[in-house]
């Protein structure tokens, strides 16, 4: 049964932390309240990529979190992820949907309208939507208006989320769009201490 909250998405990016301290940040970020947890590595091997997903799931599985794998199917099924994210230049939803089957959560980068409405007829359970402000993350992608996230929200009938440059001192903006939840990685993911860094922006969008 696929049971998933969006409230607070936590992506990680373990780049320049070693592997003992990212585990670290990632416990911590679950001790404070992340509601679903993204695995992201875009520099990895494939082996690397599977022994820290494995990692990482002990971990989730801990705090009752679903795992969602960034891109990658291979990886997702090797580890028995809850589920995977998938961008516009990744695999398909609904391949990737005939794939894993009905039970995986397999959420969707979406920028427009068409492309959340296309994502979700293809099957995807969720969306994420953004950038809303420019990021430091490593990543290409281009602001989305918050007007056009709002249109996202009224396009489909699944969890939208909004991501790019979130923090507990700026989502003012998303306050009456309508999403489900936040996607948050450098305001987590560096933050002195993770935990409370979790704890206060999952306070502040929940009272929006
Ligand atoms: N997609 C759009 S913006 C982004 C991704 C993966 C990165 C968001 O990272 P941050 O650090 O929360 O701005
Ligand atoms: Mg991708």
């Amino acid at each position: 049964m696929k049971n998933f909250d969006t409230t607070l998405y936590f992506i990680t990016d373990s780049t320049g932390f070693a592997e003992e301290e990212f585990l670290c940040r990632v416990e911590q970020a679950l001790k404070g309240g992340v509601t679903l947890l993204q695995l992201r590595e875009k520099n990895k091997t494939t082996r690397e990529y599977i022994s820290l997903a494995e990692k990482v799931h002990t971990l989730t599985k801990k705090y009752n979190v679903p795992l969602i794998i960034d891109d990658r199917i291979d990886v997702a099924m090797a580890v028995n992820a809850e589920g995977v994210h998938l961008g516009q230049s990744d695999m398909p939803v609904d391949i990737a949907r005939r794939i894993l089957g009905d039970d995986k959560i397999i959420g969707a980068t979406a920028k427009t309208v068409p492309q959340a409405v296309e994502a979700y007829r293809n099957g995807a359970d969720n969306l994420g939507v953004g950038a809303i402000y420019p990021t430091t993350t490593k990543v290409k992608t281009v602001i989305t208006s918050v007007d056009t996230l709002k249109e996202i929200v009224k396009a489909v009938p699944i969890p939208v989320n909004a991501i790019g440059g979130l923090n507990k001192g700026n989502m003012d903006v998303l306050k009456d769009s309508g999403i489900a939840g936040v996607c948050v990685v450098s305001a987590i993911m560096k933050a002195d201490n993770p935990q409370t860094a979790a704890e206060e922006i999952k306070e502040v969008f929940l009272h929006l």
